[in-house]
């Protein structure tokens, strides 16, 4: 699929300008004058927490707020009754979802009919019936004035928060409290949503409020994490993304959205930088063991099974074995007594549109075309994996052109020859989903011996040693990136020694 040119001379959406976004943020200022009772709904993982945070801070001081987050280890997407049900007890007379709701139809419907208030903002593929709603903000619904349809949901969160506070300058964004546009920032890339319009906007000024942040400047100190040279979308996803990942909803307590909110506990954040790196070794060796098998899968679509795979590695593992073979794949493990899985792919193959077609295989499902997730109704396993890999038969000629890109953007004989284009990758950083770093080709690149894929070298690093000895001609393809320090930096995607 050919990529759109994204234009990075626009301004990002004005919150004033989004008609759904003022009705909803009215709605939230009149549960406030008020004086009701709020709960904020948000979902287990990063996007979710952060959209969680933003809706407190936004709430913090007009009202008294509480927040609820679904622990991935009972139920996944969306609202559910029991805990509606005690919300109801605490009080709460409107209930505003972030990053969820938009398929809890049922569970809409009986908020309606015990009187709860219900806004439910989200940023997922929108079904074809829409859940009854005060306030429904998804800027997948078409509207004049509406940001990217692509916004994650503290993207949403975040153009929420500033339609409450009412402030609408021209440079909103970068006038916004920077916590908030911090967490966004970290969503968006998080989420692996478009790096484009409005998304690009917000991580292009959220990456500096990240490393500014006192909460992430203790977690550095803390872990020893160095940020020195800057941070890019990369550089996030490997350093904080897994560990604010690590540990799960409680409920009506989260650790993670504990620290976004200030609240920093030294013990408990090492324990779970341990237990990241022993996941991480468990995650290695269940990839390795997993891409053997999918390799010898002569079916299309990849579909493994194993009830001994834990929840917590399933979408991890899935997009390792999706990384390493170069197909899509299904990966189903156990949670609590059922069987859950997750795909993985590339586009234009569409996950969604399988999952819809299965739909009555399952307790629950949802996701994005090239990445979604779902719960096994108990005693279908068996059909369910016949189901996928025949799907994937009939689907052959489109997975077959859903493949990971090849593509190389310049071409250069050595190091020196890419000064040119270095001003050109500035401007048009911070670089994500559709909206790609820059992929180089070298002949002839100096690089330390043993030089892996995967290895990032700084440039500053590469120009300052090309006479050192323990360097070794090269001819490697990379991508070319840049921190918001203006520190640029190559990864290594393929590298062979010359000679
Ligand atoms: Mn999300």
């Amino acid at each position: 699929m050919p990529e759109e040119i994204f234009d990075i001379s626009g301004k990002p959406a004005n919150p004033s300008g989004w008609a759904s976004l003022q009705k909803t943020a009215r709605a939230i200022d009149q549960a406030c004058l008020e004086k009701r009772l709020i709960a904020v709904w948000g979902h287990d993982d990063i996007d979710g927490i952060a959209s969680t945070a933003i809706m407190l801070d936004a709430l913090r001081g007009k009202a008294e707020a509480i927040y609820f987050i679904p622990p991935k280890s009972t139920t996944h997407y969306g609202l559910n009754r029991e805990v509606i049900d005690q919300l109801l007890e605490r009080g709460v007379s409107l209930l505003i979802t972030v990053d969820s709701g938009i398929s809890s139809m049922d569970e809409a419907e009986y908020a309606a009919s015990k009187g709860l208030e219900l806004i439910i903002t989200d940023h997922h593929e929108l079904p074809s019936r829409l859940p009854k709603a005060a306030c429904l903000l998804n800027p997948k619904i078409p509207e004049e004035g509406r940001p990217t349809p692509h916004l994650a949901g503290a993207g949403v969160a975040l153009y929420l928060a500033a339609a409450v506070d009412g402030g609408s300058s021209e440079d909103w964004l970068n006038e916004y409290p920077h916590h908030r546009t911090a967490w966004a920032a970290l969503a968006t890339i998080t989420d692996r949503v478009p790096m484009t319009g409005e998304n690009w906007h917000i991580v292009r000024a959220g990456l500096g409020f990240i490393e500014a942040n006192p909460v992430i400047g203790r977690l550095n100190d803390l872990l020893g994490i160095s940020c020195d040279q800057g941070l890019s979308p990369r550089i996030i996803s490997q350093t904080y993304v897994g560990l604010l990942s690590s540990c799960n909803s409680q409920g009506f307590r989260h650790q993670t959205l504990e620290l976004l909110r200030g609240d920093f506990d030294p013990g408990c954040w090492k324990e779970l930088y341990s237990a990241e790196q022993l996941w991480l070794n468990r995650m290695e060796d269940e990839v390795t063991a997993k891409t053997d098998e999918a390799l010898a899968d002569p079916n299309p679509l990849k579909v493994l099974a194993d009830d001994q795979l834990s929840w917590s590695l399933v979408g991890a593992v899935a997009g390792g074995v999706r990384d390493r073979t170069g197909h899509p794949v299904v990966i189903l493990g156990r949670k609590n007594g059922l069987t859950v899985g997750e795909c993985r792919g590339f586009e234009p193959f569409d996950f969604v549109a399988m999952l819809n077609v299965m739909q009555g295989f399952f307790l629950q499902h949802g996701g994005h075309k090239p990445a979604a997730g779902f719960t096994v109704l108990e005693g279908r396993e068996k059909e369910l994996i016949e189901a996928l890999k025949k799907y994937g038969i009939k689907n052959q000629s489109l997975i077959l052109r859903s493949k990971p890109s090849e593509r190389i953007d310049h071409r250069f004989a050595r190091l020196d020859e890419i000064d040119p284009i270095l001003p050109d990758i500035l401007s048009l950083a911070p670089f994500g989903p559709d909206h790609k770093p820059k992929i180089c080709n070298f002949e002839n690149l100096l690089l330390p011996r043993y030089s892996r894929t995967g290895d990032r070298y700084w440039l500053k690093y590469l120009m300052a040693s090309q006479k050192n000895q323990d360097f070794v001609n090269c001819k490697c393809r990379c991508t070319l990136d840049v921190t918001h320090k203006g520190n640029f930096y190559l990864d290594l995607l393929s590298v062979n020694a010359i000679n």
